[in-house]
């Protein structure tokens, strides 16, 4: 069911990413970066090891896991989380990050054949959205 997430991803819309940043407690200098940023995300998979690589002028990062197991993520902005990610019946993927007792949750879904994320942290939501490359 990961199968459809599978690809290179290029973002065409972000709402609210800003005040998510914030949210997180991401610097302004950072946050002005991220702003500007047109990420291409790469979504592989080798085996049951998930890899989600994010590709931008500003910066490129990645993770990888397996569905279920929680591990020690790097974000991008510095942070270092608690992460777990879930494979929902509905066909999303779940991603739980932990840190210094904060929360933040980061959903993918595939809608239209686009790559809508969302981000939650403390209700304030953001919706980006990747075309397939
Ligand atoms: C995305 O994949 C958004 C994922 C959340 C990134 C949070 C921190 C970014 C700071 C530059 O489109």
């Amino acid at each position: 069911a990961i199968d459809a997430f599978l690809g290179k991803w290029c973002l065409v819309s972000s709402e609210g990413f800003e005040d998510y940043m914030k949210e997180l407690g991401v610097g302004m200098a950072m946050r002005k970066m991220g702003s500007m940023a047109k990420p291409d995300v790469y979504i592989i998979k080798e085996g049951d090891t998930i890899t989600v690589k994010t590709e931008s002028t500003f910066k490129t990062s990645q993770f990888s896991f397996k569905i279920g197991e929680k591990f020690e993520e790097n974000t991008l902005d510095g942070r270092k989380t608690q992460t777990l990610v879930s494979l929902k019946d509905d066909g999303s993927l779940i991603q739980e990050q932990e840190w210094d007792g904060k929360k933040t949750v980061i959903t993918r879904k595939l809608v239209d054949g686009q790559l809508v994320v969302e981000c939650d942290m403390n209700g304030v939501k953001c919706v980006r959205v990747y075309q397939k490359a």
